[in-house]
């Protein structure tokens, strides 16, 4: 996160670390942020997960490097990559992937003080509307990222706004929606993909957007562009129906 600050605990509890371990490996690495939709479900991005990797989640965990607090650890059993995901030389379709999580006992994630699920959406934000970003991803003076959770408020930016940036014109689709600030400096970056964008209305928190792509960090006139998740609610609720 560009422009953040440190996480005060529990706000936002429905963050995860995404971690993976490779191929005949034994420890698993931070590569993404997710948000739980369900206790047993997280909300990730699908280029978070294109290998046939081992992945878990960490849930109630503010910090990667210390276990502090103590923070509940979830292997992924499943995962479903949205059907129409793409990766072309020029962007990223239907960033969006599930995962179907549980504990070495069986168990989904138990709520508590630290541990909730966001909202799904049901209806848009209005353009201008300000949400707030959060993740482990790389900072102003750290390309490794931070080890601390940190957030940031960013505005929702239209299409059509978004638009006159030529080389996201060409890429933006209605799946896609920008956010960030005018003069940049506020921003999402590696290591935050797959996490939340969530936007609040009457004290309830929706996840909104998924961290998905940008050309660079917290540029002027190039802002995050995030998962639509109000386009896919749908997907979502059907793959929780069917799995
Ligand atoms: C990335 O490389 C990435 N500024 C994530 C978010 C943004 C740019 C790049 C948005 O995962």
């Amino acid at each position: 996160i560009y422009g953040g600050l440190k996480a005060i605990p529990g706000a936002h509890p429905w963050q995860v670390s995404v971690q993976a371990k490779t191929k005949g490996g034994i420890f698993f690495n931070h590569i993404c942020g997710g948000t739980l939709i369900k206790p047993c479900w997280v909300l990730t991005a699908a280029h978070c997960i294109e290998k046939k990797n081992d992945y878990r989640v960490m849930v109630g965990g503010l910090n990667l490097d210390l276990n502090d607090p103590q923070p509940q650890l979830l292997l992924a059993e499943n995962v479903f990559v949205h059907e129409q995901y793409m990766e072309t030389a020029t962007g990223v379709y239907n960033d969006i992937a599930l995962l179907k999580v549980k504990s070495s006992k069986g168990e989904c994630a138990t709520e508590n003080q630290l541990v909730k699920t966001a909202c799904l959406p049901k209806e848009p934000f209005a353009d201008g509307s300000e949400c707030s970003i959060s993740g482990w991803g790389a900072t102003e003076t750290s390309e490794h990222g931070s080890s601390h959770l940190l957030d940031a408020q960013v505005l929702l930016i239209s299409q059509e706004a978004c638009s006159t940036n030529k080389d996201y014109a060409a890429v933006l689709d209605s799946g896609m929606f920008c956010a960030g600030h005018l003069k940049g400096g506020v921003d999402s970056c590696q290591g935050d993909s797959g996490g939340p964008l969530t936007c609040e209305r009457n004290q309830t928190h929706f996840i909104y957007g998924i961290v998905s792509w940008g050309d660079g960090c917290g540029e002027k006139g190039k802002p995050g562009v995030y998962t639509r998740v109000t386009k896919y609610v749908d997907w979502i609720n059907t793959k929780i129906a069917q799995n």
